[in-house]
């Protein structure tokens, strides 16, 4: 590869997340020079921002977390069954130490720009400070829940108490004792965050436009038996996890609830409930595929509500009326119980929006709920948001986001035609936010770190996406979509809750085998659907 005489640089890395970090030491390994541009002041991307109270992975500690390093794996320690963020946040730190990557990430840097150079074959990105870094390939490790979405309500500025985003908490933590808060948004964070703040508020109003699923996690402290004999075979577990469709390593029941009986749907869906978490909706083999069966699911999670919540119309909002599992399903502590406590009012928005933020509170029918603080849980630009905020300009000076007016065109969620040695990670096209994260993470850090070897190999510093093998991969992605009740709800797989975003189901729903092995062989047959040169 040729080096930038001013800056030295292979690859330029966006990002210090989970993915970042790992492109980092790999690329280094290879002997490539690589730098990171991180905006926080620190590692973790997603575990860095989001310090709500109670914010934790809805992925089993034991199975999120990297397997490229044996020793990692055996000498780490998570305490829960469900980590936490400070110490997911603390992992990252430690794998940023361990790694000794710190010294090539320059943080408080956030890209606003980022230019291919057709005649020089690099890349150029421009930082908000107007500093510049060049290098031969680029790859956006900028994650899929990264960019925060604050509904443009009326009147948001004019609030004069607190305004929290979940995705964006202070770091050094909110106390809401004695105040009155509102939260609003119903999703994940906002019922993960619920519970404690509910705990320590005077009152807390939720405002909820549409109520989702969630499954108790039965979080606790991790067995050590159970640790022991995962670390005693940890690849095993990784193969196995490797095998499913959603990358996590647990028992699907293969038989279809169509054909179970009364007693049988309910023996199934008791025994994952008191499992508990994601893994709920492996119950029966056809959830995601029939609506009926689908039904019996919902309808059973729609019994625990009521017989949790004391108050029978509060349990009416709470229980939602949608395919279960369609938007993603949340893992709690608590949650539904949490309404029956004197502290908490639910306000069911679904036929009347928020009107507005008054300097007091929030407006809703006419009704003024004065609060103290704001929490927005609502949400993320997610998978294309944080691309978009980077003004990224291809060939002939094709902007991205002229492209992907329409929504997002990739090939395999990892390149785009017109924009030449650029890679994403987990980007729009990948099963990314639909499979467990870290294997997802390393399988396409190892796949870009490959590619950039082959080339090297090969003599070659320029590998683009034809438009025709984007064309099959976007049209393969939106029939395998259209199999499945995921793409049939307004969740934010599909951008439906930022406004104006094209409706597009943006992951691969293939799985994540499928996915690999496609990505495997498009690597075996010499970067097919590639144009390669030097
Ligand atoms: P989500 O899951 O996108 O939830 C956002 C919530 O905010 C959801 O309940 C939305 O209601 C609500 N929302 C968004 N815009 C508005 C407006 N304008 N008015 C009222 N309510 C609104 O984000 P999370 O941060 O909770 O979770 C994201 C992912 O992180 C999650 O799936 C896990 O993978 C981890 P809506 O449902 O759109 O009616």
């Amino acid at each position: 590869l040729q080096a930038d005489p001013a800056t030295d640089l292979d690859v330029v890395i966006v990002g210090a997340g989970f993915a970042g970090l790992y492109m980092l030491h790999r690329l280094r390994g290879m002997g490539f020079r690589a730098t990171v541009l991180e905006a926080g002041s620190g590692v973790g991307g997603t575990w860095y921002w989001n310090r709500y109270p109670g914010a934790r992975c809805d992925i089993e500690s034991i199975q999120y977390s990297y397997q490229f390093d044996d020793a990692l794996q055996q000498e780490w320690e998570w305490s829960e069954r469900y980590a936490t963020q400070p110490e997911i946040l603390a992992y990252a730190e430690h794998v940023a130490d361990r790694f000794d990557l710190r010294r090539d990430i320059r943080f408080d840097t956030r890209v606003s720009k980022a230019t291919y150079d057709e005649a020089g074959h690099r890349w150029t990105l421009e930082t908000e400070a107007g500093d510049r870094v060049t290098a031969t390939f680029c790859v956006m490790a900028t994650g899929c829940l990264s960019s925060s979405n604050t509904p443009d309500f009326p009147g948001r500025d004019s609030f004069r108490g607190a305004t929290y985003h979940t995705g964006n908490w202070p770091h050094e933590g909110v106390d809401f004792t004695g105040k009155r808060v509102a939260v609003i948004g119903t999703g994940s964070s906002a019922i993960q965050s619920i519970p404690l703040i509910a705990e320590q508020a005077a009152h807390l109003t939720v405002f909820q436009r549409t109520p989702n699923y969630t499954i108790p996690a039965h979080n606790a402290p991790l067995d050590p038996e159970r640790v022991r004999a995962v670390k005693a075979d940890y690849p095993a577990l990784r193969a196995w996890g490797k095998r499913m469709v959603n990358g996590i390593a647990f028992h699907p029941n293969v038989h279809p609830a169509k054909e179970a009986s009364p007693e049988e749907l309910k023996r199934e869906y008791e025994k994952r409930w008191a499992e508990g978490g994601l893994t709920f909706m492996g119950a029966f083999n056809d959830l995601m595929l029939d609506e009926a069966a689908n039904a019996t699911a919902a309808e059973f999670v729609r019994g625990k509500i009521r017989e949790i919540v004391k108050d029978p119309e509060t349990a009416e909002k709470l229980c939602p009326t949608n395919v279960i599992g369609c938007k993603r399903l949340c893992v709690d502590t608590g949650y539904y119980a949490t309404y029956n406590r004197p502290n908490v009012t639910l306000v069911d928005i679904s036929g009347s929006p928020i009107e507005a933020i008054t300097p007091n509170g929030v407006k809703v029918g006419g009704i003024e709920y004065a609060v103290d603080a704001i929490v927005y849980a609502t949400g993320f630009d997610a998978m294309t948001g944080a691309l978009l905020k980077v003004d990224i300009r291809g060939k002939g000076g094709l902007r991205l986001r002229d492209k992907w007016k329409e929504g997002p065109r990739s090939y395999l969620g990892l390149a785009i035609a017109g924009f030449p040695n650029l890679f994403t990670v987990t980007g729009p096209g990948s099963p990314s936010v639909l499979t467990n994260m870290l294997p997802t993470i390393e399988q396409h850090v190892e796949w870009i770190t490959d590619c950039f070897g082959w080339l090297r190999e090969h003599g070659q510093d320029r590998i683009e996406a034809s438009a025709a093998a984007e064309d099959a991969w976007v049209g393969h992605n939106a029939e395998v979509a259209g199999t499945t009740l995921r793409s049939t709800c307004s969740s934010w797989y599909v951008g439906a809750n930022v406004p104006g975003k094209p409706r597009v189901f943006m992951p691969y729903i293939g799985g994540f085998p499928a996915y690999v092995a496609r990505c495997d062989e498009v690597a075996a047959n010499g970067y097919e659907g590639f144009a390669v040169g030097a």
